[in-house]
Formats: structure tokens, sequence, C-alpha cells
């Protein structure tokens, strides 16, 4: 699939706002990709499918969640994780995109998973750092994604998790598990280059 394919999928399905930001989130995944090795098609593609179910109604993402193998303790957790596994799902179920490492990107670009590849952490990161994101840190996180893949997406994991705590929302475990695995990552390599 060519990545204006994957954009004409996904324009009808949401807001112009939320288009426009699957529109940076797609060239800033381009840079990435070209920075780190990965097929910048595949890492485009990734992009623009990563909020396909995100304006879905809540209770068509219940219905997937509730009749299909996704995890039901989704359920029990904000909505707001829902739509990256229904995404996931419906990019198959409704267009045939079913590309092991692209359905691995959107499932887990909220949350991020332990031993995520380049590619999942390309959509991850480009979901955070695109240009029409504004959160405190997010400056900091840009420069260092420039250079450092993992190191962006381990700065990422921590601001989400530290975000959800000041709020006393609750973690759900996948985003915890991409903490504990990121900082083992970042922390292990730091000890290597010290030898
Ligand atoms: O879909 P986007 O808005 O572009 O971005 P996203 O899919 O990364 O969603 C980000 C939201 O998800 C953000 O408000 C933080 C929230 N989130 C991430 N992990 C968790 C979470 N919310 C809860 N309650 N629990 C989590 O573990
Ligand atoms: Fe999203
Ligand atoms: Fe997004």
């Amino acid at each position: 699939m060519e990545v204006n394919e994957a954009l004409n999928i996904v324009q009808p399905q949401l807001t112009k706002e939320r288009f426009a930001h699957t529109e940076r989130v797609v060239e800033q995944a381009q840079i990435l990709a070209d920075q780190n090795g990965v097929d910048q098609k595949k890492a485009a593609v990734a992009a623009a499918l990563h909020d396909y179910a995100k304006e879905r109604p809540l209770r068509e993402l219940r219905y997937w969640i509730t009749h299909s193998t996704l995890p039901k303790d989704l359920l029990t957790f904000h909505h707001e994780l829902w739509h990256g596994p229904v995404g996931a799902q419906l990019i198959s179920s409704e267009h045939g995109v079913t590309c092991p490492d692209i359905q691995s990107a959107v499932y887990y670009h909220t949350t991020g998973k332990p031993h995520m590849s380049r590619l999942d952490m390309i959509v991850y990161v480009s979901d955070f750092i695109e240009p029409g994101r504004a959160f405190p840190g997010v400056q900091d996180i840009r420069d260092v994604s420039r250079t450092d893949l993992l190191k962006a997406a381990w700065m990422i994991s921590s601001h989400t998790i530290q975000y959800l705590l000041n709020k006393q929302s609750r973690i759900y475990p996948e985003t915890m598990y991409t903490y504990n695995d990121l900082t083992l990552k970042v922390q292990q390599r730091k000890q290597a280059n010290s030898i």
C-alpha cells in the first residue's frame, strides 16, 4: 500500500484537525525512518493508519473489544486506550492491511510495549513529537529524537507515566511494561558504553 492510499482510507474517518495531526505524524515518521534505517514507506503507512479508529463511537470500540480476541481488561481502563488495538483490527478487516509490522505499530502506538521494533518506536515517538504538539518538555524530546530514537521513546514513556500519576489515573499494565523495558535498555546501553 502507498502512503497516499493509506491517507485516503483514513481521511473520511477523521475530523480535519485529527487528519492534519495524522499528516504531520506521517512526515515526522518519514524523517525518523530515514535516520534509523527503517523502510520509509512502511513507516509512513503505519503513521497514516495509527489513529484510524480514534473517532469511532465508544460503543463501537467497546463492541469490537467484546467481540474479538482483544484483551477484555482494556474495557476496565480509560477509553483513550481502545483506539489503537481496535484500529489494528479494523485496518485489517475493513482494508486488508495485515502486515504484522504495521499492525503492531498501530496497536501499540498509545501504550508502547516491551521489545518495540524500530518501526513501533517511530510511530510511538512521531505521534508525540509532531510539530502540532505543545506538551511541556516536548522540545527536549524532539531534540533527542534527532540522534537517539530509543532515548526519545524512553523519555515519552517516562513523561506519560508521570502525567498519569499526576492525574491520579490508572496506568495500563502495557504502559508500565514499556517504561520498565525502555529504562532497562537505556541503562544497559549506558553501562556498556562506560566499560
Ligand atoms: O490518539 P492521540 O491523541 O494522537 O495520542 P495517543 O494515542 O498517544 O493517546 C494519548 C493519550 O493516552 C494520553 O492522554 C495519555 C493516554 N494514555 C497512555 N497510556 C495510558 C493512558 N491513559 C490511561 N488512563 N492509562 C494509560 O496507561
Ligand atoms: Fe492515538
Ligand atoms: Fe495520534
